[in-house]
């Protein structure tokens, strides 16, 4: 069926009655597919609203992960009840998703705003931080265990390295061998990588209820203010650690290119951006943080640029079956700029440990 009568039938078995105009793709997201879509009330005004299909290959058991949305919102909602909210419309039948096959829609809201993949403007950085350090703030007394792992051990970097070993053990798309001295640093630097996750399973650091997708374009902000709006994309909202929240955000928003850019050389970590962000999200959370929660922030960003090098990388050699791709060799840039970027972070670990203990030292920690 064509798209459009698609998500005009979608729309319909959500209840919006407006006149469908039509439909535009939003490009930013590498899973779920979404679609900005226009129409017309009956006094002529437009009206929009996103339309999402989720990858029921990425996520399993996507009933579940509504269900997580619906209870993570809910309390958010409670707490702020002013703010700007994702809603998710419900069917006739009460639903907030209408199943065919493979495809698994849902309907939500739509929030005019802005959102950015390179920031340089540090006020907005710094309200990013700020955003989602109050998510986890809000959250950090949900009971974890009302929530199911909508993907199991998603951010479990040592599993992460066995379906990386697998995939270039299996050699599924013949291109193990062009990719060797990516390959060769992973493996490298696999002990350093997966230290959170043996901490995480000593007990070292503790759970927590986390977004698990912070990138900085995953924050709407206001066109008017650039005060951030709301926080979007809680597929992944689940236990985990607090420093897999702060080193995905870094990894994403303190490059100084965008996550696949092929300017290598230009790829790096600014150490501003770090410094406005981290300044922003402590402010929220430092409060509650462990001394072990703040010493792993530096290594955080390293593994989490690490671990999704070993998830492009695996995608990639395995014929690019997750990841939606929008040219054939986008996995291995997005590796090789991941590399890239794990590889300058090293280099400025004490310069991140130095931003974090100047702020925590003005707050007697
Ligand atoms: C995916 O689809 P999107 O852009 O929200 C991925 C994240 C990666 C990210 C890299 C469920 O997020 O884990 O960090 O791509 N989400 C899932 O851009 O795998
Ligand atoms: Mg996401």
């Amino acid at each position: 069926m064509d798209l459009n009568n698609k998500l005009q039938e979608v729309s319909k078995l959500f209840r919006i009655e407006h006149k469908y105009v039509d439909y535009e793709t939003i490009q930013v997201g590498n899973v779920n597919k979404t679609y900005k879509v226009n129409f017309i009330r009956a006094d002529g005004s437009p009206k929009s609203y996103l339309i999402q299909n989720v990858n029921t290959y990425a996520f399993r058991n996507p009933e579940g992960l509504m269900d997580n949305i619906d209870k993570v919102t809910e309390y958010i909602r409670k707490k702020k009840p002013g703010q700007t909210a994702l809603h998710f419309h419900h069917t006739a039948e009460r639903s907030t998703y209408v199943q065919d096959g493979e495809n698994f829609w849902r309907l939500t809201n739509y929030v005019p705003s802005v959102t950015y993949n390179v920031v340089n403007d540090l006020d907005i950085v710094h309200n990013a931080g700020a955003a989602f350090g109050d998510f986890q703030r809000c959250l950090s007394d949900f009971n974890s265990n009302e929530l199911i792992e909508t993907i199991p051990d998603f951010h479990n970097t040592r599993q992460r390295y066995e379906q990386f070993c697998t995939a270039i053990s299996e050699d599924k798309a013949g291109r193990v061998a062009e990719v060797q001295e990516e390959i060769d640093f992973l493996l490298a630097v696999k002990e350093q990588a997966c230290k959170m996750t043996d901490m995480q399973l000593t007990g070292k650091l503790p759970l927590r209820v986390t977004h698990n997708d912070t990138k900085i374009n995953n924050v709407l902000f206001s066109p008017d203010t650039n005060k951030p709006l709301v926080i979007i994309d809680l597929d992944t909202v689940m236990p985990g650690l607090l420093g897999h929240d702060f080193g995905d955000a870094i990894r994403f928003a303190a490059n100084y290119e965008e996550e696949d850019s092929k300017n290598l050389e230009n790829v790096g970590l600014n150490l501003e951006v770090f410094r406005a962000f981290t300044e922003g999200f402590l402010s929220e959370t430092l409060e509650f943080m462990t001394k072990e929660e703040i010493e792993t922030l530096p290594l955080s960003c390293f593994v989490l640029a690490v671990e999704l090098a070993t998830r492009f990388l695996a995608d990639y050699l395995n014929g690019d079956l997750y990841f939606n791709i929008r040219y054939p060799e986008h996995n291995l840039d997005r590796t090789k700029c991941q590399v890239a970027l794990a590889k300058d972070m090293l280099t400025k670990m004490n310069d991140m440990e130095k931003i974090i203990c100047d702020y925590c030292s003005g707050f007697g920690k």
